[in-house]
């Protein structure tokens, strides 16, 4: 039987009933912060640094400053390929594991005032935060809590220094939308480990930028993905983590949990993939021809993004300042993919319903109207929602969105078939979807065309579905 079917346009109307049903599920739901998050799906990574001089990953933390000498830097050239290659937003390594601040903090004596760049006038982050401004990106934040620099590493009073300088990023740069913590804890200048007080560094950020989710192995805003390759390694991405008893870094849970999370999990952590377009993290020349290309970056953004994660894809800066021509050639060359994949939707405006039994009920998911939803039970082979694309068209490519707002993640099975020689045939079947899922499948012609849910923890809830021939 039908439990329910809402449309939010009607939603006074049938609110009382909304919120008894939403009470039968206590599941983790995201925050406003986490929902403006998923909605960022994808942005680029800078790292930039004395790494980018020296040809290091990892900084000794005893380089000179003046090694950091951009001769070119130009953050509006960053900003303009991020918006061709359809990112939302940046995040920069504010400070790396070499303890070097890209802004003059008054909290080191390892920083760019300290260098001969701008005459030790200069502010990385100052000029990216106004650059992302001009263009409407959003930005965030990597502050390393390693530092093989800081005199203070390896004491109490370095948690000091932690909260000092990240309160100084998250004061003096505007609105952040993320704030990321790597998980290396390695030694300091005097071979001292530091134990970190998170919890406090959570406040203050909590305090101080409520809008900003902070990633780290194990949250709490989001979660890294368990791999340094940017993918979502299965079809299946719970957006929920159990985290008692972890710990960043070497006490994270394992690889495997990070990149599922967990079906029950008691926490709201969805996955961050993180990756490189090239081999390493920071620029090095001989690496100028190891760029990945726009099918490679195609590829793992549909086992990221396509799979209910956040993708930060990272794209090192030069000597100059500038992104390199070849990093630049690919990230544009994805940008048009990518737009041209997802411009027409052949379900747009097009009917859809809801069937259970013998029932039919109008389902607003083809509206392009995330606000809208329907709700329904798993009964398989009864229960599904019917697209009429009105004529025959040629498609391969569904994605799909789970309300999560309020209801959490449900489903965890669900398959795709079209109307073909009169009878349905199954052509695609996956797991889970959340935030959204990006399913591909060879490519079919048909006018009518179900889905299904086969398996859900609770009555799923699906507000958007859409249909491309890529
Ligand atoms: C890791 C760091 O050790 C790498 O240098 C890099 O910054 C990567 C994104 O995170 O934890």
């Amino acid at each position: 039987m039908i439990r329910l079917l809402v449309f939010a346009l009607f939603f006074s109307l049938c609110a009382p009933i909304l919120s008894a049903q939403s009470d039968l599920h206590k599941f983790p739901v995201p925050t406003a912060a986490q929902l403006a998050w998923h909605d960022t799906e994808f942005y680029l990574f800078f790292h930039f640094g004395p790494n980018t001089f020296t040809n290091l990953e990892w900084g000794h933390g005893t380089e000179p400053e003046d090694v950091f000498n951009p001769t070119a830097l130009d953050c509006d050239q960053w900003c303009r390929i991020a918006k061709q290659a359809g990112a939302h937003g940046v995040v920069i390594t504010a400070k790396h594991h070499d303890g070097f601040c890209l802004w003059p903090s008054k909290y080191s004596g390892h920083t760019v005032r300290e260098s001969k760049w701008r005459d030790g006038k200069g502010d990385v982050l100052r000029e990216l935060s106004e650059a992302c401004k001009r263009h409407g990106l959003k930005l965030g934040f990597y502050l390393s809590p390693w530092d093989r620099n800081h005199p203070q590493y390896g004491t109490p009073e370095y948690n000091d220094v932690y909260v000092n300088t990240l309160t100084e990023l998250l004061t003096g740069y505007g609105e952040l939308f993320e704030i990321w913590w790597d998980g290396a804890n390695g030694e300091g200048p005097n071979g001292r480990k530091q134990v970190y007080d998170f919890h406090r560094f959570e406040k203050v950020a909590a305090q101080l930028q409520p809008k900003a989710v902070i990633f780290s192995d194990i949250g709490p805003g989001c979660r890294w993905a368990g791999n340094e390759r940017g993918l979502i390694l299965t079809e299946t991405n719970w957006c929920t983590l159990d985290t008692a008893g972890f710990q960043r870094g070497l006490g994270a849970p394992p690889t495997d949990t990070l990149n599922q999370g967990n079906v029950n999990g008691a926490l709201w952590i969805p996955a961050e993939c993180d990756v490189s377009i090239r081999p390493g993290w920071f620029y090095h020349p001989e690496e100028d021809d190891k760029v990945k290309t726009p099918e490679q970056l195609w590829d793992i953004y549909l086992k990221s993004v396509g799979r209910g994660a956040n993708l930060i894809l990272n794209v090192p800066p030069d000597r100059r300042g500038r992104i390199h021509e070849r990093d630049s050639a690919s990230l544009v060359a994805f940008g048009e993919k990518l737009r041209k994949a997802f411009d027409k939707n052949l379900a747009e405006g097009k009917p859809c319903r809801l069937g259970q039994g013998r029932h039919w009920f109008e389902a607003g998911i083809t509206d392009e109207n995330r606000n809208t939803f329907a709700e329904f039970d798993v009964v398989p082979e009864e229960s599904f929602f019917e697209i009429d694309l009105k004529k025959k068209k040629k498609f391969n490519t569904l994605i799909i969105r789970e309300k999560i707002e309020n209801y959490g993640q449900r489903v965890q099975v669900f398959s795709v078939k079209i109307w073909e020689k009169n009878k349905w045939r199954e052509i695609a079947r996956s797991t889970t979807i959340g935030a959204r899922k990006i399913l591909s499948f060879p490519q079919v012609k048909a006018r009518k065309l179900r889905i299904a849910v086969l398996a859900a923890k609770a009555p799923p809830v699906l507000n958007e579905v859409r249909v491309f021939r890529i």
